[in-house]
């Protein structure tokens, strides 16, 4: 059956599209909408162009990239409706987003609900709007706002598309209503294309602020570049010409691996939050309560106010208590002066944070979330008090980063309840959410915290229970090849500028000072000394006893001025680094930035591959979702897992091969997942293990 289906209201034709879950404009679509334009009666004065559901026009179907084009295509469906003998009203709810705002655009009118939202996400997916979203939104709403649309990616509400000429009108009340009454009140005269609009004026300023705004905030993408010059390419090109231009950019960019890197990722975080297995019903959870005010406790409880929940923090003093309530009240105050929230709905969200000290107030949670210091009995004492207030079925989480859910879980009645909920700092900011699961944690558990996941917003991963579950674990071969190659003869300038160059938000020696070097450095004296590297953590371990802790005392692998957290050169750092590479016997040698990148890349890779062929994680592209989210890996190079298909698993297995030769295998034994995978040309990113289905 047609997705598209039409009734005549009068001599306005009502033109219903019905392709859930978000109308994304699929073949069907675009032919239905071809169809329904060329079958309308000829008396037809109007057209209004609805769709059925929670949205509008969620953007071109983009399981349909990348597999041969099919006519109608996107913007044949535009040129039909451009061209249509009478004028066609667009009806918009929810979002219009990519090829659903430039199927509006393409209307000769644009009727909004006042909620509803339009923006041209296509730089978030590595692409530039390819159906003439870059030509016609300029000749709209001029320059500026169409470069700032096209290159940021964010959408704008009803009230600014009205204010800036992409509405028409905002519905008062009832759209369809609205848009209908607007269509009546057309006739074929009022029929006005866009593309015969005149061209927008040039606005140098606006075009040179993107464009550093881009290399400044979007560093390394392709795509925002490219959008800017396909909106600025609208001011001295006619229509024509600047659609061919806009289309020559668009396949460009479509034909890039960093478009590939970013579509691979859409579509791994919406499969990241699935469970594998029959379909279970989560529980509903509307009673939280957070064990810990510091900051992981302040900010999971921030993250579950805002999805919904009433939240208890407990603490042991009210002086903890009253902190970390000021803390959480200043997150949303926040948001009320930066106008993302009212004062009411502050006021509201605050209504339901209550703070106590006694164990006995959590009697009735659905779900408690601990964030204690980090130590396996202060953890047992905390889950021990719980048990003997809450019920039997309250769901129980730890906020652990490494240790064991299963040594927590074994010492509570009901273990099936337990798993871990590992948020990053800032909680209520970061997206990632590692849910860990025990090896007797229930479906239904599970279930009910990838749901409060997607509620806070988050993008959730499962990963299996093991020193630093997936990301942290990766992490340490990340961290231990950059130590050993600061040991070698790399500074920690070099090493930090090639791994920044490459992508990563903040180079692993600037990102230890920030988050404070005694942090590893105590996590270090708890582990199995021959579980680890020692020698990749001499210089830390020094930097630490020498109280040089990174920012917070001023020095650490750099130097700071006081309030600035610029890392600056600093010859003691030098002395040190000097000292221990001469204790260690090491002939220094000079690296390549290129070198610095594979060692770290290859290490993250091999560790991702033993992670995923023990069960730990389900998905390579899980793996990916993770780093991407929670430590800052480029989206444009998709995640360590499909960066290693973009080098080639046999490139991969190579460069672990001569690591192994040169350093010793005892870090470097290739996982027997790439080996398998690189012997049968399958893809790392798209691999799934059958072994964790759940029961
Ligand atoms: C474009 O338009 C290019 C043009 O300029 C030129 C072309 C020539 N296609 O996110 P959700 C699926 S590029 C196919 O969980 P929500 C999604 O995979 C496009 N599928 O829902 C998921 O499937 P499943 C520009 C799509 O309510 C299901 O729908 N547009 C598409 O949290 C539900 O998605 C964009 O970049 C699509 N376009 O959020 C917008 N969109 O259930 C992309 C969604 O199997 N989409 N799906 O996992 C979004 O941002 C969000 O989906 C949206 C709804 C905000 C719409």
């Amino acid at each position: 059956m047609s997705p598209v289906s039409t009734q005549l209201t009068g001599t306005v034709l009502v033109i219903t599209i019905d392709h859930p879950p978000v109308n994304a404009l699929s073949h069907a679509v675009r032919a239905g909408i071809v169809r329904a334009l060329e079958a309308a009666p000829a008396n037809t004065s109007a057209a209004v162009l609805q769709c059925a559901g929670r949205t509008f026009f969620s953007g071109a179907d983009i399981s349909e990239f990348g597999k041969p084009p099919q006519a109608p295509t996107l913007s044949e469906a535009i040129e039909a409706l451009e061209n249509a003998p009478f004028p066609v009203v667009a009806a918009i709810h929810g979002q219009a987003l990519g090829g659903g705002l430039e199927i509006a655009l393409g209307c000769d009118f644009r009727v909004m609900d006042a909620k509803a939202r339009v923006g041209l996400p296509e730089v978030t997916l590595g692409l530039i709007p390819g159906a003439g979203g870059t030509q016609r939104l300029p000749r709209i709403a001029g320059m500026a706002l169409a470069l700032e649309m096209a290159s940021q990616g964010k959408p704008i509400s009803a009230a600014k598309a009205l204010e800036t000429g992409i509405a028409d009108a905002i519905a008062e009340s009832d759209l369809v209503a609205s848009a209908l009454a607007f269509a009546k009140s057309k006739s074929r005269n009022d029929k006005r294309s866009t593309g015969a609009r005149p061209n927008p004026e040039t606005d140098a300023s606006a075009v040179d602020y993107w464009r550093a705004h881009a290399a400044k905030r979007q560093r390394g993408q392709k795509a925002p570049l490219a959008a800017i010059d396909a909106v600025e390419a609208s001011a001295t090109l006619d229509i024509a010409s600047g659609l061919k231009r806009e289309r020559e950019l668009f396949l460009e960019r479509m034909s890039d691996t960093q478009s590939a890197a970013m579509r691979h990722l859409f579509f791994a975080e919406r499969k990241s939050a699935k469970l594998p297995g029959p379909r279970t019903d989560p529980l509903p959870l509307e009673r939280a309560a957070v064990i810990g005010s510091g900051t992981m406790g302040v900010g999971i409880a921030a993250s579950l106010l805002s999805a919904g929940l009433s939240v208890k923090l407990l603490d042991m003093s009210d002086q903890a208590l009253q902190a970390g309530y000021n803390r959480i009240k200043t997150i949303f105050q926040n948001d009320v002066t930066k106008g993302r929230l009212s004062e009411a709905g502050c006021s509201e969200i605050l209504g339901r944070l209550a703070a106590t000290t006694q164990y006995s107030d959590l009697s009735d949670s659905d779900i408690v979330i601990e964030a204690v210091f980090e130590d396996i009995e202060i953890k047992h004492k905390v889950f021990a008090q719980l048990a003997n207030v809450v019920g039997e079925q309250t769901v129980l989480a730890t906020n652990t980063s490494y240790l064991d859910v299963d040594a927590i879980a074994e010492r509570v009645a009901n273990p099936e309840r337990v798993l871990g909920l590992h948020f990053f700092s800032p909680a209520h900011i970061m997206r990632l959410l590692e849910v860990v699961r025990g090896k007797k944690t229930s479906a239904m558990v599970l279930a009910s915290a990838m749901q409060l996941g997607k509620r806070m917003r988050k993008v959730a991963a499962v990963s299996g229970v093991c020193h630093g579950f997936i990301g942290n674990r990766m992490l340490s071969c990340y961290g231990r090849e950059a130590g050993l190659m600061l040991l070698e003869g790399a500074s920690p300038r070099q090493i930090d500028k090639a791994l920044t160059d490459f992508g990563m938000p903040m180079g692993p020696f600037t990102m230890g000072d920030m988050a404070g070097l005694d942090i590893g450095y105590m996590n270090r004296q708890k582990l199995d000394p021959e579980s680890f590297e020692q020698r990749a953590f001499l210089v830390h371990d020094r930097l630490v006893e020498m109280d040089r802790k990174g920012q917070k005392t001023g020095s650490g692998f750099y130097r700071y001025e006081k309030g600035d957290r610029t890392p600056l050169d600093d010859e003691a750092f030098d002395d040190v680094l000097r000292a221990v590479r001469s204790e260690q016997g090491i002939s220094l040698r000079e690296f390549d930035d290129s070198d610095i990148v594979d060692r770290c890349m290859l290490g993250l890779i091999n560790e991702g591959a033993k992670i995923l062929d023990e069960g730990i994680a389900w998905r390579g592209s899980d793996i990916d979702v993770v780093y991407a989210n929670g430590y800052g890996f480029p989206r444009y190079r998709g995640g360590p897992m499909f960066y290693a298909d973009t080098i080639g698993l046999d490139a991969v297995l190579a460069g672990i091969r001569a690591n192994a030769e040169r350093f010793g295998d005892r870090w470097w034994t290739p996982s027997n997942l790439l080996l398998r995978l690189a012997e049968s040309g399958e893809r790392l990113s798209a691999y799934e293990t059958q072994s964790g289905a759940l029961s």
